[in-house]
């Protein structure tokens, strides 16, 4: 497959401004930062919520206004993360704004020093809202359990196909950064699924996701998985993607454009709406 679905994870659950101040956290950032992941090939923005203090928010009212900033500004098709530390209740409201897709996280874990709560009987019901809404759930894997449970739900009816995985490697708590644990996962997918590799850490980044593209997957970087471009340079998400991107034709494959990546993803048609 020569086209590839490049994602730009902009921000994430954690770091914070200090961190490293080419973080985004408000709509105006939020929207500049996906105009240039846009041109430099990015086709999808995955967004973690931030609040005015610059830190990792489930507000409602804020993550429509950064969403709806990041729409006028370009067409990259948004997806918006149900990942986080808030009540889960609070995650999953934010799929009612209706962005193009939104993370679905499969199975309760350890996460680094956090308790990442995904409650089995709650992860169903924003699965089936998901689909009456028509947002495409991006299923993040950290481990085979996550896919185990991923392939239940699809069972159960509650996932639209082709299945769209993350393949997440890297995180305390779920399975390590290794090309055999990407494989392994691979290997386990339904053979129409569609996956992209998130490699956590500077360490890892572009080391995995270069093996996800010559083994023909989707790949993602942004300041959510690497702090860092290299050593003693801190990351800009652009940067970053023009990387990626590098590596990807350096391999023969083009970036898929929004169009392409819709039909690749089989997103439902939708017009985002103020929810
Ligand atoms: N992307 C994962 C590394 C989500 O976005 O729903 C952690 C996360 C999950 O932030
Ligand atoms: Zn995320």
């Amino acid at each position: 497959m020569d086209r590839v679905v490049i994602t730009a994870a902009v921000d994430g659950p954690i770091a914070a401004p200090s961190d490293n101040p080419n973080l985004p956290y408000t709509p105006e950032q939020f929207a500049e930062q996906a105009k240039a992941v846009y041109a430099e090939g990015a086709s999808v923005i995955h967004i973690h919520s931030r609040g005015a203090d610059g830190l990792p928010t489930a507000d409602f009212g804020r993550t429509r206004e950064i969403l709806d900033a990041v729409h006028e500004a370009c067409p990259i098709l948004t997806q918006l993360s149900t990942g986080g530390f808030f009540p889960y209740e609070d995650r999953a409201r934010l799929v009612e704004l209706k962005p193009r897709m939104a993370s679905l996280n499969l199975c309760t874990m350890t996460f680094g020093k956090f308790e990442f709560r995904n409650p089995p009987l709650e992860v169903r019901k924003v699965a089936a809202r998901m689909m009456e809404l028509g947002v495409k759930a991006e299923l993040e894997i950290y481990d085979t359990g996550h896919l185990d449970f991923a392939l239940r739900l699809l069972k159960e009816g509650l996932l639209l196909e082709p299945l769209q995985f993350s393949v997440v490697l890297g995180v305390d708590g779920g399975a390590a950064a290794t090309p055999e644990n990407l494989l392994r996962l691979v290997s386990h997918m339904p053979a129409n699924a569609i996956w992209q590799m998130i490699g956590v850490g500077a360490k890892v980044n572009l080391q995995l996701t270069t093996i996800a593209l010559a083994m023909g997957g989707n790949a993602r970087t942004g300041i959510e998985d690497t702090l860092w471009l290299s050593k003693g340079v801190m990351a800009e998400n652009h940067l970053l993607i023009r990387r990626l991107v590098g590596v990807a034709k350096a391999i023969g494959r083009t970036p898929a454009t929004v169009e392409e990546t819709e039909q690749m993803l089989q997103l439902p048609k939708m017009e985002y709406a103020h929810a």
